[in-house]
């Protein structure tokens, strides 16, 4: 079926998870609904706010722009615009924003039919992203725990945070999560390529069909985990890089509070060595 002829047979009211009618259409290619309007509007103030934020200096370097966190002694307590207020109601527009895209992806989903995978593996970026500016700050008891929002200054953020820890790659969490991004690149490239070897078979010859797709592993490794398979484990893989990252940094000061090198100590006081 044609994509126009598709659209039109599918572009039916309903599915909506909130409001009805209100909001059910299309602006040109784009779906709005209730949470296309709500994501335009935190995405705008938001993004005011930031702007704003950048002019009260000291710089329009690209690189160098910064909207810090309020300092640690104002706790859980909300701060004054420009002593960390806008970096707070930049965090609450960015939340506003990406759960009103993760649910205009639920009702896309319901128009259409399909399983709500997607918006469900953008939940777990989301869930990365909340972790790092509201259950850890929480958790210790400062919004000032947050990461500040500035291209170089949240990389100097991180760069910290993993001394504070002596040596962040002894992080057990932090291990798991750099071994599933790396295993999802793995995977990805192995798909990209095997899926792009078999279209391209050369000029003037057939495509290739999926039997050779598996035929190509079975050859290699004896197995072939099959071309839907592929995608769940391909799904799998990257949720599970995100969950672990999660899990690597709230774990970081509300459950260890020393070096992550000393938390192996476990292993050398295991009573096999006496
Ligand atoms: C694979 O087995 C497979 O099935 C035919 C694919 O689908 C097209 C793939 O893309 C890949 C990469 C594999 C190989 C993967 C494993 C885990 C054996």
């Amino acid at each position: 079926m044609s994509m126009l002829s598709f659209e039109r047979k599918y572009r039916v009211r309903g599915g909506t998870l909130i409001g009805g009618d209100l909001f059910d259409f299309w602006v040109g290619p784009f779906y709005v609904g209730f949470f296309g309007v709500t994501t335009i509007f935190f995405t705008l103030l938001g993004t005011t706010l930031i702007i704003y934020g950048a002019a009260q200096g000291p710089t329009w370097n690209l690189w160098q722009i910064n909207i810090a966190p309020p300092d640690l002694s104002y706790g859980l307590a909300l701060a004054p615009l420009l002593e960390g207020g806008l970096w707070q109601l930049i965090t609450f527009c960015a939340i506003g924003a990406f759960v009103s895209w993760a649910l205009r992806e639920v009702e896309i989903s319901r128009k259409l039919g399909i399983g709500l995978h997607v918006p469900f593996a953008f939940g777990f970026a989301i869930l990365a992203y909340v972790t790092l500016v509201v259950f850890r700050p929480v958790l210790l008891g400062a919004w000032g725990h947050g990461f500040p929002y500035g291209i170089l200054s949240h990389l100097d953020w991180v760069s910290n945070i993993g001394y504070q820890y002596l040596h962040f790659h002894y992080n057990p969490a932090h291990m798991i999560a750099v071994t599933f991004f790396f295993t999802t690149t793995l995977a990805l490239s192995l798909h990209g390529a095997l899926i792009l070897s078999a279209s391209n078979p050369g000029e003037g010859k057939p495509v290739k069909t999926p039997e050779h797709e598996d035929t190509f592993f079975r050859d290699a490794i004896g197995y072939s985990i099959g071309a839907l398979g592929i995608h769940r484990l391909g799904l799998f893989l990257a949720l599970a890089s995100g969950f672990w990252a999660a899990v690597c940094i709230i774990i970081s000061g509300p459950f260890w509070t020393r070096g992550w090198p000393e938390w192996w100590s476990w292993w050398l006081e295991l009573p096999i060595w006496a």
